[in-house]
C-alpha cells in the first residue's frame, strides 16, 4: 500500500491534492486504524491512465512478483534505497542479461544515469561488500555479481542518450594495482553522454603507461579513481606526477574513490575531488561552461 506522500510524488501533484481527491472519492483509498489514507498501486495506475497522468506503467523486468512490485513502487515514488535493495538481489543472481534488463528498465523510467549509479548500483554494492565481509556470501559470489554488473553496464552504455560532441577530451584511469573499476567506468560513460571524447584506461595499469598516455592524449580533464583496497606506498608520488603531467598540457584533474582524502592530506592537489557521478558531472559542466540553456550575450559596444 502506498502513502499519500508516495502517490503525490508519482503523479507530481501536492499531498493536499491527493487527500482532496481521496476525500471526494475520485481516487480509491482505505483508511488505516490511525486514520491515514493508503492507496493500491493498481488503483493509482488506473487513475493515472483515466486522467492523463504519466506514471510510466512499463513492465518491470522478470523479477518475482513481489520484487517486481517493490521495484515498480520504488521507481514511481523515487524511493531509491528500495530500488537498490531489489537491485542487490538481482546483482547477486549474476545474470548479465537480467541485470541489463533491470538497468534498461530504470533508464526507460527516466531515472538519470548518475542516479542509477550513485543511488542504486553503489549502495547495492556497499551492501554486497558488507555481506562478503561478514561471510554471508563467498568471494566467488561477490566476483560474479560485480563482473555481471560490469558487463551489463558496458551494454547499457550503448543505449544511453549521447549529446553531440562538445570538443573536449577526458582520460579516465585507476592508478596502481586497483581493480575497482566500476566507479571510473561510470564516470567515463557519464562524460561520454555529455559529449566528451573519453580515453578509458581503467584499472590495474602501470603508472608509466598512464603517464605516457596523459602526455600523448593531452586531455582537458584527467579523471583518477583511487579505490584500491591496499594502496601502494608510493601512490601519492605516482599520482602527483600524473597531476603535473596533465597540467603541463593545460588539463584539469578530478579525483574520486576511497583513498582520495588520504592523498589530499599528503598534499596532492586536485582541481576537484568528487565522490559520485552526479558531483563529477556538476564539476565538469561548471568548469568547462557546459551548463544547458541560452548563454548570456555580451552587449555590443555602442559606437562612440
Ligand atoms: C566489486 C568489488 C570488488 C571487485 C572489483 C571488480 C571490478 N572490476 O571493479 C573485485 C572482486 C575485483 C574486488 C577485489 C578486491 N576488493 Co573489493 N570491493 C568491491 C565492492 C563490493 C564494490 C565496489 C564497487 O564496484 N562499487 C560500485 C561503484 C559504482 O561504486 P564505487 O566504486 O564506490 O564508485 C563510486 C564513488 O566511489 C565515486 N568514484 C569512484 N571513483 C571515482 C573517480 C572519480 C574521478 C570521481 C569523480 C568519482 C569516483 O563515484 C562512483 C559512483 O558513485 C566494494 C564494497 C564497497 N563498499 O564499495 C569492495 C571493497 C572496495 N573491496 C575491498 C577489498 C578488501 C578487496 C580485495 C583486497 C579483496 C581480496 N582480498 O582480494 C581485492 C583488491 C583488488 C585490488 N587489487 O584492487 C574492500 C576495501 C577496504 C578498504 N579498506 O579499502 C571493500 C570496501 C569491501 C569491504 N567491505 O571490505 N573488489
Amino acid at each position: 500500500m502506498l502513502s499519500t506522500q508516495e502517490v503525490a510524488a508519482m503523479l507530481d501533484v501536492t499531498e493536499t491534492t491527493i487527500k482532496r481527491w481521496a476525500d471526494d472519492a475520485l481516487l480509491a483509498c482505505v483508511r488505516t486504524a490511525g486514520g491515514h489514507r493508503k492507496f493500491l498501486l493498481s488503483d493509482i495506475v488506473n487513475f493515472a491512465d483515466a486522467n492523463g497522468y504519466a506514471v510510466g506503467g512499463a513492465t518491470p523486468p522478470e523479477a518475482s512478483g513481489e520484487e517486481a512490485e517493490r521495484l515498480q513502487v520504488g521507481v514511481l515514488t523515487k524511493n531509491y534505497p528500495l530500488v537498490a535493495s531489489v537491485f542487490q538481489s538481482e546483482a547477486l543472481r549474476a545474470d548479465r542479461r537480467r541485470i541489463l534488463q533491470f538497468l534498461l528498465y530504470l533508464q526507460k523510467q527516466r531515472v538519470p544515469f548518475a542516479v542509477i549509479v550513485d543511488d542504486v548500483v553503489r549502495p547495492a554494492f556497499v551492501a554486497i561488500g558488507q555481506l562478503w565481509g561478514e561471510g554471508g556470501i563467498s568471494i566467488a559470489e561477490e566476483h560474479a555479481a560485480s563482473q555481471a554488473t560490469m558487463e551489463a553496464m558496458i551494454l547499457l552504455s550503448a543505449e544511453l542518450h549521447h549529446k553531440r560532441s562538445n570538443g573536449l577530451t577526458a582520460l579516465c584511469a585507476c592508478p596502481g594495482a586497483d581493480l575497482h573499476e566500476l566507479g571510473i567506468r561510470a564516470i567515463a560513460y557519464a562524460l561520454e553522454c555529455e559529449g566528451w571524447k573519453v580515453h578509458f584506461i581503467g584499472g590495474n595499469a602501470p603508472a608509466d603507461t598512464i603517464l605516457e598516455r596523459i602526455g600523448s592524449v593531452e586531455a582537458d580533464l584527467l579523471c583518477l579513481s583511487m579505490s584500491g583496497a591496499k594502496p601502494e606506498a608510493d601512490l601519492g608520488e605516482m599520482v602527483r606526477r600524473m597531476v603535473d603531467r596533465a597540467r603541463a598540457s593545460g588539463g584539469k584533474v578530478m579525483a574520486g574513490g576511497r583513498h582520495t582524502e588520504a592523498l589530499v592530506a599528503e598534499g596532492v592537489e586536485f582541481d576537484c575531488v568528487a565522490q559520485s557521478v552526479g558531483e563529477a558531472l556538476r564539476y565538469a559542466r561548471d568548469a568547462f561552461g557546459l551548463r544547458p540553456g541560452p548563454k548570456k550575450r555580451t552587449p555590443a559596444l555602442k559606437p562612440a
